[in-house]
Order: structure tokens, then sequence, then C-alpha cells
């Protein structure tokens, strides 16, 4: 079978795809979708949003539901995530990481390889929009992170090694792809545990934040 994921390297959701498909030894062709492009996703699934996942009879949307396709073994237990006790608080605890993550990080994405001057310029269009200028944005980053540092000591607390576990599972690629991109703010920095955790989810998923841009070149 044939796979391609369309993906933007800065986006959490394309990055847990990235990592399960690393994880699950899954071979595909990447494509990173320049941010400006709306025609390539319109036209794979008649809206703008990545990842999107293109197979031999189709393409799909959704994070989660690209990775129970991947996962033909269930490795991953998605149904059980998506049916757990815990599901809704766990997802309400990725949301509130991710819009942290975002007010961030975003005036940094736009600066890494993946964009160009006129993808960057789309992107702070689009987002200044909703979150306000990007310069307020690293103003304020001591708000952003006093409001991540409880859910992150949270995370930490239940690490065992693995998210309430002693096993790797989809959970921790679920918070590993939603903090990766905080390593592209110089102000920041992860605890010891939590790099190490990170660093270690990278390895279990032989994940590489960039390695999909740069091969294309
Ligand atoms: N629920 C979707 C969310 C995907 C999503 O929000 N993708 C963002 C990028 S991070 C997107 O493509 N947004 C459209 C845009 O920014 O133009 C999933 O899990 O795949």
């Amino acid at each position: 079978m044939s796979l391609t994921l369309y993906h933007y390297v800065h986006c959490p959701f394309c990055v847990r795809v990235r990592m399960a498909l690393g994880y699950l030894k899954v071979e595909y062709k990447s494509k990173v979708v320049p941010y400006d492009d709306e025609l390539t996703p319109e036209k794979l699934t008649g809206k703008k949003m990545l990842p999107i996942l293109a197979h031999d009879t189709g393409a799909m949307n959704e994070s989660l539901d690209i990775i129970q396709y991947l996962d033909k073994n269930n490795a991953l237990k998605v149904d059980e995530y998506l049916t757990s006790h815990s599901f809704k608080e766990f997802e309400s605890l990725l949301s509130k990481i991710g819009s942290e993550v975002h007010s961030l990080a975003m005036p940094y994405w736009i600066y890494t390889p993946e964009f160009t001057e006129t993808s960057r310029q789309y992107f702070l269009q689009k987002k200044e929009q909703k979150r306000g200028p990007f310069s307020e944005l690293v103003k304020n980053q001591k708000t952003f992170v006093d409001e991540l540092k409880p859910y992150l000591e949270k995370i930490e607390k239940d690490l065992n090694p693995f998210y309430q576990s002693t096993h790797f599972g989809l959970r921790d690629i679920l918070i590993a792809s939603h903090l990766w991109g905080l390593y592209v703010v110089p102000e920041f920095q992860f605890s010891e545990k939590m790099h190490q955790y990170l660093q270690s989810i990278k390895l279990i998923c032989n994940f590489n934040y960039h390695q999909d841009f740069w091969s294309q070149a």
C-alpha cells in the first residue's frame, strides 16, 4: 500500500501522526505543505486542514483516525483511549497545554525552515487575528509559561516513566507531540525530567522534527 502524509512540520496533530508512523515503522512519503497552499488539502479532503493521509483508496483527515487506520495490529489502542473514562479529562489537558504552547511557539515557528516569506505572512495574518500581535505574545511569554507550569508539573508527577504507566503508549505520543514545538522557543526550558521523557519518546518513535522537511530538499 502506498501512503503519503501531507503535513506542516510545526503542527502538533501532524507531529503525533509522524510519531505514530515512526513507532509503527510504517513507510510513507512525506509532503510538507506550504502553509499558504489551500488548494492541495482542499483537493484531497475538501478542507484546509492537515494532517492528511492519502492511501490507495482515498484521503483522510483527523490525526486519531489516521493513527487508528495505520495501526493494523492495534499496538496503540486508539479505541481504548477514545472510550476510556479519562478521555475527556486528558483531551482537556492537551487542549490547555496546546493553547499555551501555540502562544509561546507561534512567533518562532514562522522562522523555521518550512516557512517562506509568503507563507509566513499568510500564517501571521491568520493567527494574529485570533491571538493578537505576535510581538505581544512574545512580550507576554511569562504569563503563558506560568499558565503552563502547573500542567507540566502534573504530567511530570505522572511519569512512571511513561504517562501513568510503566509502558509506552498513545498518551505519550499525544503529550510529546503537543509539547515538542516548545523546543523552538529560546527562552523556554523543560525541566530535566520532562526533557528526558520527551527525548525517550523521540527515540521510541524514531522521530526527527525537521527530517521530513530536509529530506525533500
Ligand atoms: N482535529 C484535527 C486538528 C488538526 C488541526 O487543527 N490542524 C491545523 C494545523 S495545527 C490546521 O490544519 N489548521 C488549518 C490552518 O491552520 O489553516 C486532527 O486531530 O487532525
